[in-house]
């Protein structure tokens, strides 16, 4: 399967891409391998970028974006075009590649290529419409407007969780608004973003448009670091946890660059006691265990009234009980496994704090022992998905983002009291309330802003699983940045005031004489 995927996409043959490695090949060794979460063996392995690499592609996207900001955006529009159907023809191969190596399942692969297909197809009617408007001037014969001109360079750093879908957003933008992308994916997913990027760059090369899409794989310390602090990159857009997005919002605010942050959530949905349960429980569900909770939107913390909280929770434990967890890749499988091995210490040390904060474990809170596992995976990093009730509203572990599928069940007797305790953890970035009650839904999007203090909130629908159409991404913590639909692409532009005289006056404003 793997090798079979690797050819169909060109990997075999492309020059980074090392068919044979050692899976404890290192940095250091400047080649990495990548592997399969799900047989912890190397799928194949990858050739890191130096500094020296680094330099030259930099320089080389300054190059190339002087000749694409002259291309005017509806033809770059057309560029765009070609890369969505081009990313159309290999939406199956590229989302199991996805699902081979995050480990996410099939389904959900092919759905985030399927992300990336429908914010290109969304840049491309932006490219007609990256309008700015006209205002009346105060002085006569003056004519004033703003236009949005491209940044230039976009550095686009990637989480493994999301190693196609979150580059689109961004690099789909950022191509139409006539800048050139240079993306620094997870060390974690780097032959997705190969792939990926060759998709973008062949279509634009064979289109007359070379170099406008660039990929530097390479370590934090040489890459990452280095990038940050790089004037070149007016814009760095990052996707990560909240500690790293700190640590690259100081540095590129420090040379006065712009950052667009998309950090670390801890979301949280509200059942109300008049709400459909059946329709909560699912999304409850999706939300929590799809990507094995490793989404930033993965739905963390459940707050449920307290008349309906036991009924509520059997309903979902039983749920867990029938959750087929094991190779993503296979028909009828719906959970996968974690990342890596570190991630499944990460659920195994926040199981165990919540215990000892006093939270009951309901169903799972233990890694999948070998022996349910066939021989195949046994390498693989599996978990069963978790709920913990919480003992008391005293429960600090949940007020951490743990990237697996640990969902934490508290209880409440008002709705203040329940948006209270939703909007009481560091991070903003979704939520969702379920009622069937118009005056509840209200009151939690209420327009004083009283309600979720979140970027994304949800009626009746789960916090993950996002349209492309609206802007994502999310408050406080979670870095304030704002990608994907709406006007999200202003962040890839800047904007230009331009005031024209065409009398022969001088005049001033403010009604200044100076004469
Ligand atoms: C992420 O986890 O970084 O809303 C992005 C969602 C997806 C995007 C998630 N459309 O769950």
């Amino acid at each position: 399967m793997a090798h079979q995927l690797l050819e169909t996409l060109g990997l075999a043959d492309d020059p980074r891409v090392v068919a044979n490695v050692a899976s404890n090949a290192s940095v250091a060794d400047g080649v990495i391998a990548s592997m399969s979460p799900t047989t912890g063996e190397p799928i194949a392995g990858v050739r890191l970028d130096n500094a020296d690499d680094y330099e030259r592609i930099v320089a080389e996207a300054a190059e190339a974006f002087k000749q694409w900001r002259e291309v005017p955006a509806p033809q770059r529009g057309q560029v765009v075009r070609a890369i969505g159907d081009a990313l159309r023809e290999n939406l199956e191969p590229l989302g199991e590649l996805v699902a081979l190596e995050v480990g996410k399942i099939r389904a959900e692969g092919i759905g985030e290529v399927q992300e990336t297909v429908d914010i290109a197809d969304f840049a491309v009617g932006l490219s007609r419409q990256l309008h700015g408007i006209t205002m009346p001037s105060e002085r006569p014969k003056h004519r004033m407007y703003e236009q949005w001109l491209p940044v230039g360079l976009v550095g686009i750093i990637t989480a493994f969780n999301f190693p196609n879908a979150v580059w689109g957003w961004n690099a789909m933008l950022g191509a139409v608004s006539g800048d050139v992308c240079v993306w620094k994916p997870s060390l974690m997913a780097p032959l997705t973003a190969i792939a990926t990027n060759a998709i973008a760059s062949k279509t634009a090369d064979a289109m007359g448009h070379p170099g406008i899409f660039r990929l530097v794989i390479g370590a934090d310390d040489v890459v990452g670091e280095r990038m940050i602090a790089d004037r070149r990159f007016p814009l760095i857009s990052a996707t990560g946890s909240c500690r790293m997005g700190r640590h690259v919002g100081q540095v590129v605010a420090g040379r006065l660059g712009r950052t667009l942050l998309e950090l670390g959530g801890n979301n949280g949905i509200i059942v109300e006691p008049d709400a459909d349960l059946d329709l909560a429980a699912k999304s409850v569900v999706f939300g929590s265990v799809g990507t094995c909770g490793q989404r930033c939107t993965s739905t963390r913390r459940l707050i449920v009234h307290e008349s309906i909280a036991d009924q509520f929770t059997d309903k979902l434990v039983a749920a867990y009980r029938t959750i087929t967890i094991g190779d993503p890749l296979e028909d009828g499988v719906l959970v996968g496994p974690l990342i890596n091995e570190a991630s499944v210490q990460n659920f195994e040390s926040s199981i165990e704090a919540a215990k000892s904060q006093g939270g009951e474990v309901l169903v799972g809170g233990e890694r999948v022992p070998a022996s349910e596992l066939p021989e195949r995976l046994r390498g693989g990093h599996f978990v069963r998905p978790t709920i913990v009730r919480a003992g008391s509203q005293n429960l600090p572990i949940a007020m951490e983002e743990t990237f697996a599928p640990i969902l934490y069940v508290f209880s409440y007797k008002t709705l203040d009291e329940a948006i209270e305790m939703h909007n009481s953890v560091d991070q903003g970035l979704s939520s969702a309330i379920f009622s069937r009650s118009l005056c509840s839904g209200e009151r939690f999007t209420t327009p004083s802003g009283a309600g979720s203090d979140c970027g994304l909130v949800y009626v009746n629908q789960g916090t993950s699983g996002a349209e492309i159409g609206g802007a994502f991404g999310g408050e406080k913590d979670t870095g304030g940045g704002r990608e994907s639909g709406s006007d999200a692409w202003k962040a890839y532009m800047r904007r230009q005031t331009v005031t024209v005289n065409f009398g022969d006056e001088f005049a001033l404003a403010q009604g200044i004489r100076f004469e």
